[in-house]
């Protein structure tokens, strides 16, 4: 059975492609799975690709990723700048966790400078649109490659 990574999105990127666009780009969450799933299929692992705007769903889906999962890639939206339970459920966990943004959101506003998922993460990627998801499965493989995981 191949190996599957979750790909876990929070708040809000239900409306990527319909408002700001200059920030977020025009693909939907949708387009963005397809291509996840393309990417994936290449290179051998399943994906578990969900969003939820409920802070509460994602600390769920992350414990059940610990157990279900060799890896966890995680744009938490909002909750990045400030979710002690998301940090909270990160830390209890053992796989490895990727933070993924869309934006840089260091170039930002001072309150997107802030993460509570950097400091329990094993890497961020940001700031290259709707590819930095490709670009994350792709980091996630060669990590669980790394460890022997894959
Ligand atoms: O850049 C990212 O990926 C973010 O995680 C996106 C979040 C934002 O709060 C973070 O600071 C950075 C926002 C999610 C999408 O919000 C939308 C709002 C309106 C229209 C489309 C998307």
């Amino acid at each position: 059975m191949a190996t599957t990574i979750h790909i876990l999105n929070g708040p809000n990127l239900n409306l990527l492609g319909q408002r700001e666009p200059g920030i977020y780009g025009a693909e939907s969450l949708e387009d963005i799975q397809k291509t996840c799933d393309t990417v994936s299929g290449k290179l051998g692992v399943s994906i578990e690709f969900r969003q939820s705007n409920h802070e509460g769903e994602l600390v769920d889906w992350i414990q059940q990723a610990d157990q279900a999962s060799a890896g966890i890639i995680i744009n938490a939206g909002a909750f990045t700048h400030t979710s002690i339970a998301l940090h909270d459920a990160i830390r209890a966990g053992s796989v490895p966790v990727i933070e993924l943004h869309l934006s840089n959101t260091h170039a930002r506003e001072d309150f997107r400078h802030k993460s509570y998922i950097s400091p329990v993460a094993q890497g961020v990627i940001m700031g290259f649109g709707g590819y930095g998801y490709q670009l994350a499965i792709r980091a996630m493989c060669t990590l669980l490659e790394s460890t022997d995981s894959l």
